[in-house]
């Protein structure tokens, strides 16, 4: 009998644990600051602009209303030696398919290597017109998984899609995915990149053997805690519409590296579709990944952020309700 009671105080006491830990590890966004309502344009360059509204997760979008076929959010820490290849690939992808009907946003996550100037540079250089590449600072870093968030709720396109600033994928490969989204409209829909079809190629044989084995044991460890339908999560080449945008990323917790599992996760919560594409992929140098440090802190936000939805402690309130009505 005592036996019994105290199994289950000590059963009691792990979960108690787990809890608090979870709780301690988990993550609530800063709200932003007035300043990061604001853009900067290769105007004159004296006054910012606003940004168009935050998209929140009761917007009925259907995006149909909107101007522009696409919006590219690009997050960029410390970038001036990467951004300017991947600014020349893919303006001339978006003006020779979409021209006037596109936008780039820039998310400066703090940098301190003036890579804001540098993305007003490079739009003068490319003579694109004002207000099509519009530059964000975030006033204080916040991470690829804060930055990109950002941006995509303070996009206006029909559709948007977020591309990391190393132009490690092949632009171009946007145009595959786009056809995924023409019938439908009001259906919410992800369509993501995959690196899956070059695990056996050179790009990655050839990196070193422990970041390889890192990324198995990051892979085995999505598998078990997020996401088993999908074979590349961190793919920094992802496309949303609008109505996807509006059920995602209001929801959004993770800061970090690990936001890409949280999209997965809340697409699949809310059975919003989700399609990989295979796309042309080269490893690119100058990664802001520091392998020792940040492995440990993804799989703690793996595990935080599941567990974390399993307790409640991690919400998808409005949007469920409004994600039933509308199916
Ligand atoms: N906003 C933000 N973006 C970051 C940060 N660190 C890296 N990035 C961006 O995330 C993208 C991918 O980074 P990268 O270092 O190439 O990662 P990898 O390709 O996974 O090795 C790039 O666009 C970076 O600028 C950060 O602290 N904050
Ligand atoms: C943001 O832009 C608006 C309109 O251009 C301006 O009135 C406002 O002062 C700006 N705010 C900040 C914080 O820069
Ligand atoms: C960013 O760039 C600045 C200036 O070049 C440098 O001092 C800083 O260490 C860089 N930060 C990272 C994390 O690379
Ligand atoms: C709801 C929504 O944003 N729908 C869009 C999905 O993508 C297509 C394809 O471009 C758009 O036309 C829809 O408006
Ligand atoms: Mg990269």
């Amino acid at each position: 009998m005592t036996g019994a009671v105290y199994l289950v105080i000590f059963l009691v006491t792990i979960l108690a644990s787990i809890y608090s830990v979870v709780i301690f590890f988990s993550h609530t966004p800063r709200k932003e600051t007035s300043s990061e309502l604001n853009y900067t344009t290769n105007d004159d360059g004296s006054k910012t602009h606003q940004l168009s509204r935050r998209i929140t997760s009761t917007d009925i979008a259907t995006g149909e209303d909107s101007l522009l076929d696409i919006s590219v959010v690009v997050p960029c820490y410390n970038e001036t030696k990467r951004l300017g290849k991947m600014l020349d690939e893919c303006v001339l992808y978006l003006e020779t398919n979409h021209k006037g009907r596109y936008e780039i946003i820039i998310v400066d996550d703090g940098s301190q290597d003036h890579t804001a100037e540098f993305a007003i540079k490079k739009a003068n250089e490319l003579k694109i017109r004002p207000h099509v590449l519009k530059v964000v600072k975030l006033s204080k870093n916040r991470g690829k998984g804060g930055a990109v968030t950002h941006g995509l709720l303070h996009a206006s396109g029909k559709l948007a899609l977020f591309a990391d600033a190393d132009g490690a994928t092949k632009f171009s490969d946007v145009g595959k995915m786009i056809p995924y989204f023409a019938n439908n409209p009001e259906v919410p829909k992800v369509a993501i990149g995959s690196r899956a079809h070059m695990v056996n190629t050179d790009a990655v044989v050839k990196r070193s053997f422990i970041r390889n084995c890192l990324m198995y044991g990051l892979h085995t460890l999505v598998y078990v805690f997020g996401i088993q339908d999908v074979q590349d999560t961190q793919c920094g080449f992802k496309l949303f519409n609008k109505s996807a945008i509006s059920k995602i990323f209001p929801h959004m917790h993770t800061e970090r590296w690990i936001f890409d599992v949280e999209v997965l996760l809340l697409a699949e919560m809310q059975k919003i579709q989700i399609k990989e594409f295979a796309v042309n992929w080269v490893e690119i140098d100058g990664s802001k990944v520091d392998l020792a440090r940040d492995s440990i802190g993804m799989a703690i936000d793996l595990v935080v952020t599941r567990l974390a939805y399993l307790f409640g402690i991690y919400k998808l309130d409005k949007c469920k309700k409004l994600g039933k009505k509308n199916q």
